[in-house]
């Protein structure tokens, strides 16, 4: 009689630990799309970041080392120099893109929660890791941050010759 009762159909326990485990799977199924969401994010930034160091390295590849007319005399723009006609690559230190700009230095305005950053230093012929003063050597390195609002995204840096 006892065994019988038993078979008539499932148990309490048994049906609780049946939605114990769909409810887990869920749970689990859940987080991991989230995951999947989170990192499909950090992509698209790292992506858009590289994009922008990009730009930045295509737009100073075109430019001399020094200023054209000027030579050494100035670091940073010459005078009535504007990023119009920006025409070294000192004459971009210091500044920052918000919004980043492109190659053809035009603004990016759907990416404006990103910046770029630039900064132009002589380094050493003898050690590029170490920054001497302007002008002073005849190597220059570019670095470039990219920035989504304030948290920075990606980097890059490279090494330009006067040679
Ligand atoms: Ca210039
Ligand atoms: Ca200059």
């Amino acid at each position: 009689m006892k065994n019988t009762r038993c078979r008539d159909g499932f148990t309490l326990i048994e049906v609780l630990i049946a939605i114990l485990l769909v409810g887990l799977a869920i749970v689990s199924l859940i987080s991991a799309n989230g995951a999947f969401t989170q990192a499909n994010g950090a992509g698209v930034e790292l992506s858009t970041a590289e994009f922008l160091i990009e730009q930045i390295r295509e737009l100073s590849a075109v430019l001399e080392v020094i200023d054209p007319n000027t030579g050494v005399a100035t670091f940073g723009p010459e005078a009535s120099e504007t990023l119009a006609n920006y025409d070294d690559l000192d004459d971009f230190h210091g500044e920052v893109f918000s919004p980043p700009i492109s190659a053809d230095r035009n603004s990016l305005a759907d990416l404006n929660a990103y910046s770029q950053q630039i900064t132009v230093e002589n380094v050493s012929a003898s050690d590029f890791e170490q920054v001497v003063g302007d002008h002073t050597s005849f190597f220059v390195r570019v670095s470039v941050k990219v920035f989504l609002n304030t948290k920075e995204i990606s980097s890059a840096r490279w090494l330009r010759s006067r040679y």
